[in-house]
C-alpha cells in the first residue's frame, strides 16, 4: 500500500476557465482546450439534450407522472464535460441532481424516470453503465464512492471512481470521511463538488467558512482545484487531469465546479421564497450552452446543420421518455410487502391490508 503523499497543496481562488462567458478562449496555459472536433460537438449537442430531457421530465412531473424531480438545468457543463472525459468502465456515484452525467453514460431516461416514478426497482439498471443508483440522503455515497476505488485498487483494475456532491454535501459527516480515508489510503476517487450556490434554501456561505470549498482539500491533503463549473472545456480538462492522476496511484483530487441551479431546487421547491431575481438574472447571463455555442462559432464548428441534428435527436429522446413514462406497466403494490422477508411479518401483513382498504381493493 503507498503511503500518502506528505506534499503541500495550495489552491487558487480563481477558477479554471477556458471559455470565457463570451465565449472566446482565455489565456490558460496549463489546460488544454485541444479536443477533436467530433468530440467539441458531442459535448454541445449533449449539453443540449441534457437540457432538452430536463424539460421533459418536468412537464411529465406536472402532468402527476413522476412523484419528483430535481432540475439539473444551468449545471450542464459541469455534468457533461465532468462525465464526458472518463472511460466508461469508471464508476459514477451520483447525488441526485445529474442528468447530464447520465445521458454520457447512456442511461436511458427511461431508468431515470423509474426513479423519480418511485417504482421499486428504481436506479438499479444504472448499474449496467458502472453509475450507481441516485443516492437521495445526502453525502451517503462519497464513502460508497471511495470503497469503490479502494476495491479497483486493490483488484489491481486500472479504474478510478467519481462522488458527485453538491455544496451542502460537504457538510455532512460522511464526507468529511470520505475524504480523509480516500486522502489516507491514496483511493483513485474524484470528489466532484458542484457548488450551484445552493442547497435548497441555504447559501453556500453557511456551508463553510473556508475560503472555498476546493480550499478543504488543504486539510485532508489531496490537490483541489476551484475550476468555472459553466465551462464545459474546463469541467471536462480538470476532470481528465484528476482522473488520469487517480489511475497513476496519485490518489484522490477534489474539485469545486462553481455553477448556478437556475431551477427550483425541486419540482416541490419555489425559489422566489429564498432568492432573488438579479441573482438569477446574474447566472442566467452565465448560462453555459449559448457561452459554448458562442465558442464553437468562434471557431468555425457550429452550423445550422448541427443545431438541427441536436433539435431532432432531442425531439426523439423526448417522445422516447414520454412512451415509456406512459406505457409503464402498474406497479404491483404487493411486491413493496413480499420482497422485504422471505417471510412476510404479522405487522406487514397489517400494513398490506391496511394499504389495500385504503386503495379501496378487496384484501387477498
Ligand atoms: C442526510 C440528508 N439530510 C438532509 C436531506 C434533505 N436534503 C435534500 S437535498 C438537500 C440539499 C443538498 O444540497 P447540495 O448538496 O448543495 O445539492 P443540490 O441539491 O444543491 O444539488 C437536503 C438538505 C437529505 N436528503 N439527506
Ligand atoms: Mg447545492
Amino acid at each position: 500500500m503507498a503511503e500518502a503523499a506528505l506534499t503541500p497543496v495550495s489552491v487558487d481562488l480563481e477558477p479554471v476557465r477556458l471559455v470565457a462567458p463570451d465565449g472566446t478562449p482565455t489565456a490558460e496555459a496549463r489546460y488544454s482546450r485541444a479536443l477533436p472536433t467530433e468530440t467539441l460537438c458531442w459535448l454541445y449537442e449533449t449539453m443540449v439534450v441534457t437540457r432538452d430531457l430536463d424539460a421533459e421530465f418536468i412537464n411529465l412531473q406536472r402532468q402527476g407522472e413522476l412523484a419528483l424531480f430535481a432540475s439539473c438545468r444551468g449545471q450542464e457543463a459541469a455534468q457533461v464535460g465532468g462525465a464526458a472525459c472518463l472511460r466508461k468502465s469508471d464508476w459514477l456515484f451520483p447525488q441526485y441532481r445529474e442528468l447530464g452525467a447520465f445521458v454520457v453514460r447512456g442511461i436511458p431516461s427511461a431508468h431515470v424516470a423509474a426513479m423519480w416514478r418511485g417504482t421499486w426497482h428504481g436506479g438499479l439498471q444504472f448499474t449496467k453503465k458502472c453509475c450507481a443508483p441516485i443516492s437521495i440522503p445526502v453525502g451517503t455515497h462519497a464513502l460508497h464512492a471511495v470503497g469503490a476505488a479502494m476495491a479497483a485498487q486493490r483488484l489491481g483494475e486500472n479504474s478510478m471512481t467519481v462522488a458527485f456532491l453538491g455544496d451542502g454535501a460537504t457538510s455532512e459527516g460522511d464526507v468529511h470521511e470520505a475524504l480523509n480515508l480516500a486522502a489516507v489510503f491514496t483511493a483513485p476517487c474524484v470528489f466532484y463538488v458542484q457548488n450551484n450556490q445552493w442547497a435548497i434554501s441555504v447559501p453556500v456561505r453557511r456551508q463553510t467558512a473556508a475560503p472555498s470549498i476546493a480550499h478543504k482539500a488543504i486539510g485532508y491533503g489531496m490537490p483541489g482545484v476551484r475550476i468555472d463549473g459553466n465551462d464545459v472545456l474546463a469541467c471536462y480538462a480538470v476532470m481528465a487531469e484528476a482522473a488520469a492522476r487517480a489511475r497513476a496511484g496519485g490518489g484522490p483530487t477534489l474539485i469545486e465546479a462553481v455553477t448556478y441551479r437556475l431551477g427550483p431546487h425541486t419540482t416541490s421547491d419555489d425559489p422566489t421564497r429564498y432568492r432573488s431575481q438579479e441573482e438569477l438574472d446574474l447566472w442566467a447571463a452565465l448560462d453555459p450552452i449559448p457561452r459554448y455555442r458562442a465558442y464553437l462559432q468562434g471557431r468555425g464548428l457550429w452550423t445550422q446543420r448541427l443545431e438541427d441534428r441536436v433539435g431532432a435527436r432531442s425531439k426523439r429522446l423526448r417522445a422516447e421518455l414520454r412512451g415509456a413514462v406512459f406505457d409503464a406497466p402498474e406497479m404491483d403494490i404487493d411486491e413493496v410487502f413480499t420482497t422485504v422477508y422471505a417471510d412476510m411479518t404479522p405487522a406487514l401483513e397489517a400494513q398490506r391490508r391496511q394499504l389495500r382498504a385504503e386503495l379501496g381493493e378487496a384484501s387477498r
